[in-house]
């Protein structure tokens, strides 16, 4: 790195020690910004859309078949982490800084059925940007073909320590397989960027998540970075337990899961550690991602993230500070003078496809929220709080209970966003 690139360096790692989790308050040099929103991070949830499916296909006939949709989401929700937190590595040779939406932006695309049957079906996505203070990205995806849904929403914050930044992420993923009448709740890890100190930032995870079916099955996902549990990078153990209960006791997994989630993992029937012998569960090197169809810019709506940052990206990839600076100023300008005009107006922003409910006040909720009955089968707070945080758990402080939620209605009545 040159003289100029560590004295920006060393000024950017003085901003992260107040960052909270605002990208507006992170002044990074150019090398470390990424040309992309954060909007399309929620494309990541189904770059493996067979997996996504695959509960749908399994022979329901089978005595074991809600247990093998458990495996099957569980293998699903893998498949998701390298693109989710290694994939600016992979692609930019580091963690980067995305873009910071603005309120209203939307990211929208879809993965066509590349199957020789066509029983997938078109799957799209819909990623909004439904707060800017404090910033929280919703998204859904759909496929209409074998009634399945995916919807969540995330918000992150963020504590600097001596050498990483640890993030802790609200939210939470649902996903209804209608056909099955059955749904799924997903809770988002806990991570850390190390190698900041040495401008070569990376993602670890660490900490829980949960998979909880409306069937009793929960998976238990724990993470760890180098060296705790191999040696190591991106390992992971998951165990799949019959029913909340029943994982308080590690010799009651039904299954366990082991190995990289950015390389193989393996599994194995009962508690004991599966190793390289066992049955082969995920070989993330070997199951290339789908990438999300987006339209060329020139069709896309102003709101749109590529479209709207187009400049901005430009700049960013050319490495170009001041004009990055004037681009991003000018979407900044806009955005205050949009805020004042709806002051002014004395009305706010209405979000496109998304609502947010309150838990607490059942009449923003409509009928019964999945949640209830999935936090409720997992110990889990139904509260706005850390993702996965249990029922009066140190993360379980007092907080509202507002979370977002699709509303397909709105999304039927769209006429300016086309897919
Ligand atoms: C923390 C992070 C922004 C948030 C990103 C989230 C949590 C967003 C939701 C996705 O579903 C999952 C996800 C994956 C990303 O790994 C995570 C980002 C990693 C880095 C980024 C920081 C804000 C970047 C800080 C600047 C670095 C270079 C030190």
């Amino acid at each position: 790195m040159s003289v100029a690139g560590s004295t920006s360096w060393t000024s950017f790692i003085k901003s992260i020690a107040s960052y909270n989790g605002d990208l507006s308050s992170l002044t990074a040099p150019p090398f470390i910004l990424s040309p992309v929103s954060l909007t399309e991070y929620s494309e990541y949830w189904s770059e493996h859309t067979d997996l996504l499916l695959a509960p749908n296909f399994i022979d329901s006939k089978r005595p074991d078949a809600a247990l093998q949709r458990q495996v099957a989401v569980t293998k699903w929700f893998i498949s998701t982490l390298r693109s989710q937190y290694c994939s600016r590595n992979e692609t930019m040779g580091t963690e980067k800084k995305p873009l910071n939406p603005f309120l209203g932006e939307v990211f929208v695309g879809k993965w066509p059925d590349n199957t020789r049957d066509s029983r997938l079906g078109e799957t799209i996505l819909l990623s909004e940007q439904v707060s800017h203070h404090p910033p929280v990205t919703a998204y859904s995806i759909i496929n209409d073909k074998n009634k399945t849904l995916l919807q969540g929403y995330n918000r992150i914050k963020a504590s600097m320590s001596p050498t990483s930044l640890s993030v802790k992420q609200f939210g939470h993923a649902l996903i209804q397989y209608d056909n099955l009448n059955e749904q799924y709740l997903v809770t988002l890890p806990p991570l850390h960027i190390e190698g900041i100190i040495v401008a070569n930032p990376f993602v670890e995870l660490e900490g829980k998540s949960y998979i909880q079916s409306s069937n009793g099955y929960i998976t238990v996902i724990e993470y760890s970075g180098r060296g705790y549990f191999s040696g190591k990078k991106n390992t992971f153990k998951a165990r799949i337990y019959k029913d909340s209960a029943s994982s308080k006791v590690k010799e009651n997994a039904i299954y366990t899961i082991s190995g990289q989630w950015s390389n193989t993992s393996y599994i194995r029937e009962g508690s004991s550690t599966p190793s390289s012998k066992d049955k082969l569960f995920f070989d993330s090197t070997k199951t290339p991602s789908q990438k999300l169809q987006v339209k060329p810019l020139e069709e896309q709506h102003p709101l749109e993230s590529r479209k709207a940052w187009s400049k901005v990206a430009e700049a960013v990839k050319s490495g170009d500070y001041d004009l990055i600076h004037t681009e991003k100023s000018k979407i900044e300008n806009y955005q205050r003078e949009l805020r004042k005009a709806e002051l002014d107006g004395g009305h706010n922003w209405g979000t496109r496809w998304f609502k947010e409910i309150d838990l607490d006040n059942p009449s923003t909720v409509g009928s019964e929220d999945p949640l209830v009955k999935l936090a409720d089968l997992a110990n889990l707070s139904t509260k706005n709080v850390v993702s996965g945080s249990t029922r009066n758990d140190k993360d379980d402080k007092p907080a509202d209970s507002k979370h977002w939620r699709f509303v397909r209605e709105l999304y039927d009545k769209e006429t300016e966003i086309k897919i």
